[in-house]
């Protein structure tokens, strides 16, 4: 698969008009925050992807990822100190693929690590259990093209499943996502997926714990562990950002144990969306959803004249 079509290698043309969502994507977080209009992606005329994937242990599933994913793009693969073949696999199945090394614990720390190498104008981050397609990469990065800030994977949008979420996890995900909707004015569906793509800019939004500070005793930072995605998708809210929900499949991983423990890590998210609250106006909250709520009155008065067009001249 290649992310660019005959366009040059490791780059790709990007539409830089307003936004619009793209098809198969539904527009959520706060709206009409960041001003409308052009959105600069860095200074190229055709942006580069960087393609980010935090892995332990997962040696038998990277053939199941690595070999689907684009040519053209800038591959990382952050190792989080993996005791099996993780990065021979890695550098077999793709030459071209750069290690990182992460710096202290945890998936969050592996993605900052790998985000502070990474050098593309779009940032794709995808598991390496298998458990995420590579094949809906070009969706996201659609999305991006056509003026979202944040490409964000749900699955638990039309189009979006899993195969992989636990009866558990899926009531964590629910109520955390309810919280978060309701304290931040937002109208995401999935708060702890994984699967996103974002423009570089989005980086000084996220404002991740720096990868060169030492945690006393080798200990994670926050936002080192699985509280990195709510982390990112209320700081991104916060600042306002674009964002456009992506239909997205997760199959279950094909080998190994998971990493993630639905308690532990289930009250690090709700630790995160708590103190993350200090400093929000909720004048701003109110705002957007007031704007929110008039966008879906629009919407919903459109659907009604056309659906009585189509009777009058149907
Ligand atoms: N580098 C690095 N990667 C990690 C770490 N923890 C998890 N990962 C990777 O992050 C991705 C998601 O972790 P998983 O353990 O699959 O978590 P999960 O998807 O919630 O759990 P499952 O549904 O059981 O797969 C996988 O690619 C892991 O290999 C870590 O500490 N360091
Ligand atoms: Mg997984």
């Amino acid at each position: 698969m290649t992310l660019v079509g005959s366009s040059k290698a490791g780059a790709m043309a990007v539409e830089t008009t307003g936004f619009e969502p793209p098809s198969g994507g539904s527009e959520t977080g706060p709206r009409g925050v960041q001003a409308e209009g052009e959105l600069p992606v860095g200074q190229a005329a055709e942006p580069t992807v960087s393609i980010v994937i935090p892995a332990k242990n997962e040696a038998r599933n990277l053939p199941h990822v690595l070999q689907k994913l684009p040519e053209d793009c800038e591959l990382i693969l952050v190792d989080g100190n993996s005791t099996d073949d993780t990065i021979a696999v890695a550098q077999s199945l793709r030459p071209d693929i750069t290690i990182v090394n992460q710096t202290r614990g945890g998936k969050g720390n592996a993605l900052a690590c790998g985000f502070a190498a990474s050098k593309g104008d779009f940032i794709v981050m995808i598991d390496a259990d298998g458990s995420n397609d590579p094949g809906e990469i070009p969706r996201f990065i659609d999305a991006l093209r056509r003026g979202a800030h944040f490409a964000k994977g749900s699955r638990f949008v039309s189009g979006g499943g899993s195969d992989d979420i636990t009866f558990i996890r899926r009531i964590g995900n629910f109520w955390l996502n309810k919280i978060v909707n309701v304290l931040y004015g937002t109208n995401y569906t999935d708060l702890c997926y994984g699967y996103n793509a974002f423009r570089r800019e989005c980086l000084d939004a996220m404002r991740l714990p720096a990868t060169d500070l030492r945690g006393e005793d080798g200990a994670m930072l926050w936002g080192d562990g699985f509280e990195v995605e709510t982390l990112i998708n209320v700081r991104i809210a916060k600042e306002g950002l674009r964002v456009t929900e992506i239909p997205s499949f997760e199959t279950a991983r094909h080998f190994g144990a998971s990493n993630l423990n639905a308690i532990s890590d289930g009250i690090r998210v709700l630790r995160t969306i708590h103190s993350e609250r200090k400093g929000l106006k909720r004048k701003v909250v109110r705002e957007r959803k007031a704007a929110r709520n008039a966008a879906e009155a629009t919407w919903s008065e459109a659907d009604g004249a056309l659906l009585q067009l189509g009777e009058e001249f149907g």
